[in-house]
C-alpha cells in the first residue's frame, strides 16, 4: 500500500464579522472552497443589510462552493444568473493555485482585496485587488482577473464596506489570521453596516 505525504494545507485563514443589528444574520459572508489544486476564498457583501441580503451572500456562497475551480470570470457570470432573484450582492473572489504557486482575483463592486508580501522588503511589498463597478445579480462589468505570483507566508486580506478603507495602513500580520482580522475588524469598523474581514496565509512551499 502506498501512502502519499501529509499534505500541507494551501492556505491557512481566519475570519471576523459582525452583524449591524445584533441578533441579526450578517449579509456579509465569507467563503472558502478547496478544489484541485487550488482553493478559492471570497468575501461577498449582499446588498443593504439584514436577511435579504443574507439571501443574496448564500446565493452566491453556494454557486462558488460548487464551482469553486471555474476560472473566475465564469465562475463570477454564473453567480450572476444564479442571483437575478435575489437582491444582489457585491464581492471579491480569490482563487490560489498551488501548482502555479499563483494567486487569481476579480472584484465586482466594492470589496476590498489586499495582498501582503512576506518579503516586506519586495518591491512593491503589497498588491491590491481591481475593483470594477457593479452588482452580481444586477449589472456585471467587463470581468478580467489579475494575477499574481505567491509566496509561502504572502498574506491576503478582503473586506467589506463595513470596514473603514485606510485599514491597509499599520496591520501587524505578525498573528495568524484569525488574529489579524479580530483587529482590523476591532479598530477600523464602521459600525453603520455588516462588516467582515477574511484573512488567508499561502502556505505551499514550490514545487
Ligand atoms: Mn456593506
Amino acid at each position: 500500500m502506498t501512502r502519499s505525504p501529509p499534505e500541507r494545507p494551501v492556505i491557512e485563514w481566519g475570519v471576523a464579522g459582525v452583524a449591524l443589528q445584533p441578533g441579526d444574520e450578517s449579509g456579509d459572508l465569507h467563503v472558502v472552497a478547496p478544489f484541485h489544486g487550488g482553493v478559492l476564498t471570497a468575501v461577498i457583501d449582499g446588498l443593504g443589510h439584514g436577511p435579504e441580503a443574507a439571501a443574496a451572500s448564500r446565493a452566491i456562497a453556494e454557486i462558488l462552493t460548487a464551482h469553486a475551480g471555474e476560472p473566475l470570470p465564469a465562475l463570477v457570470l454564473r453567480c450572476h444568473e444564479g442571483a437575478r432573484k435575489t437582491r444582489g450582492a457585491v464581492l471579491s473572489v480569490a482563487s490560489f493555485d498551488e501548482r502555479e504557486s499563483s494567486l487569481a482575483w476579480l472584484g465586482v463592486g466594492n470589496v476590498e482585496g489586499v495582498l501582503f508580501r512576506a518579503d516586506r522588503t519586495a518591491s512593491p511589498n503589497r498588491e491590491a485587488i481591481l475593483i470594477r463597478g457593479g452588482v452580481v445579480g444586477y449589472q456585471l462589468p467587463t470581468l478580467r482577473a489579475a494575477a499574481h505570483r505567491v509566496s509561502p507566508g504572502d498574506t491576503l486580506v478582503l473586506a467589506t464596506d463595513g470596514i473603514r478603507s485606510g485599514f491597509t495602513e499599520n496591520v501587524d500580520l505578525s498573528g495568524d489570521p484569525e488574529e489579524i482580522a479580530r483587529s482590523i475588524l476591532a479598530r477600523h469598523a464602521r459600525g453603520s453596516d455588516d462588516a467582515l474581514v477574511f484573512v488567508a496565509r499561502y502556505l505551499r512551499q514550490m514545487p
